[in-house]
């Protein structure tokens, strides 16, 4: 039943992080407020810093890309807010209330349009598929935090 219910709420739920620049500059109340009031509601939510290994980790599928050690230099650079989500088609909701990677091409209104700093420095993760919010969220929390 535990599984089956799993599998079932999987597709409703995303992950986020808000990364050390939002979190450095004071958004963690604004960036939460604008995520509850789209409709996401907050399943888990921890506040923490990942070291350099374990921001390499999490980021791994990017390691061949050339800003990967910037990537995991600024993720380590302070704390961060990791939080899973739930919404309905909760993986391209967020999405698009975040905005494009680059906050200079994020649509007007969007998290990253509003808090984000650069390409690299930009506010907020979210996931790209159901399966890396799974994998994701089971990065940083246990079952038990996130049932
Ligand atoms: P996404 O976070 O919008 O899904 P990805 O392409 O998956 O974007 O990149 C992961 C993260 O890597 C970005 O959120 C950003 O912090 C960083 N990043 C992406 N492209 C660049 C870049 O060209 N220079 C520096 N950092 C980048």
């Amino acid at each position: 039943m535990r599984q089956f219910l799993k599998q079932i709420m999987a597709t409703n739920r995303t992950f986020t992080m808000i990364k050390p620049d939002a979190v450095a500059a004071g958004h963690i109340g604004g960036i939460l407020e604008q995520i509850i009031k789209s409709g996401f509601k907050l399943v888990a939510m921890k506040y923490t810093t990942l070291s350099p290994e374990k921001a390499g980790q999490f980021y791994e599928v990017h390691k061949e890309r050339p800003f990967y050690g910037e990537l995991c230099q600024f993720m380590s650079s302070g704390p961060i807010v990791a939080a899973i989500l739930e919404k309905d088609n909760a993986i391209e909701d967020f999405r698009k209330l975040i905005g494009a990677t680059d906050p200079a091409k994020a649509e007007v209104g969007t998290i990253r349009q509003k808090f984000a700093q650069s390409i690299s420095a930009n506010a907020v993760h979210g996931s790209d598929s159901d399966d890396n919010a799974k994998i994701e969220g089971d990065f940083f929390f246990s079952a038990f935090e996130r049932f």
